[in-house]
């Protein structure tokens, strides 16, 4: 599966509804058992969750858009397929998790693209799910240390943190993606998903049970006039950086 929405694939309400439709026409194909996960744009995997949908909008509009991210995640969490993230290009945020909630991460081994969960540079928090996401990829500390200071590390850190399993030359991306994808499908399939279920199950059915809570958390958080300035500064800063 190729993200190929211009010019940064960032998580907007459409992409993600696509997003869900497609693991789920993959997930109900007995014959599809592993997903590879990666961007058809140059040099960016995805730039995480589409800020302009937490700007200004109304709360029925934060609240359709959270639901969304929510399922987006659950989906991908909790999937059968074996999945596998090839992050050829930068990965912030929301873009980070889609990586992390995969069963294993390959990155381009070029120090130009950075990776990692830097809600806190924007202002905001990640959710409980983000974190514990997080935590189950590279242990408490980094975790801790990683989301206080909401630090994007570039890939030779990244592997060092093991927020991703192994780097790979570019060109070498699709190669490694397919000796890997067959170590992992060289396993029954029914030991391998009972095994990623019994790991991942507490934390999916955490927010299974707290989603609601969880949306009127969000809608109350981003609406706050504090945090809708900061994302508004933070939108100005990244088109001063390109200008
Ligand atoms: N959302 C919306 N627009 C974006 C985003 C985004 N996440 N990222 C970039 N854009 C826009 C830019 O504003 C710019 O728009 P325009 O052309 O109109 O000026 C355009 O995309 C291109 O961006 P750049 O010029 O910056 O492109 P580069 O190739 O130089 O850099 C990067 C690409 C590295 C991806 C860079 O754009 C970047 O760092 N973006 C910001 C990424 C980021 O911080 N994302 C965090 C989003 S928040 C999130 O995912 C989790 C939130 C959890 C919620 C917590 C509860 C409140």
């Amino acid at each position: 599966m190729k993200f190929k929405s211009p010019p940064v694939n960032s998580l907007s309400l459409d992409f993600l509804t696509e997003f869900c439709i497609s693991l789920e026409k993959l997930e109900n194909d007995r014959a599809c058992r592993g997903v590879v996960i990666t961007s058809a744009i140059p040099k960016i995997f995805s730039s995480g969750l589409d800020i302009t949908e937490m700007c200004g909008k109304s709360m029925e509009h934060y609240a359709e858009f959270w639901r969304a991210v929510q399922e987006m995640w659950l989906r991908l969490y909790s999937s059968n397929m074996v999945t596998l993230a090839v992050i050829n290009g930068s990965s912030p945020a929301g873009g980070c998790l889609v990586a992390l909630s995969c069963d294993y991460r390959i990155m381009a081994e070029n120090p130009k693209y950075t990776i990692g969960l830097n809600e806190a540079q924007l202002g905001i928090v990640a959710p409980f799910w983000f974190k514990d996401t997080f935590v189950n990829v590279v242990g408490q500390r980094v975790a801790e240390r990683s989301l206080q200071l909401g630090s994007l590390y570039p890939a030779p850190e990244a592997l060092k943190f093991g927020i991703v399993d192994e780097l790979v030359p570019e060109e070498k991306l699709q190669e490694k993606a397919t000796a890997v994808m067959a170590q992992w499908l060289a396993l029954p399939d029914h030991a391998r998903q009972i095994t990623k279920s019994m790991m991942r199950k507490t934390l999916l059915d955490r927010l299974v049970a707290h989603r609601e809570e969880d949306i009127k958390n969000f809608t109350s958080f981003v609406s706050k006039e504090s945090i809708q300035k900061s994302l508004h500064m933070y939108m100005e800063m990244l088109k001063k950086k390109k200008s």
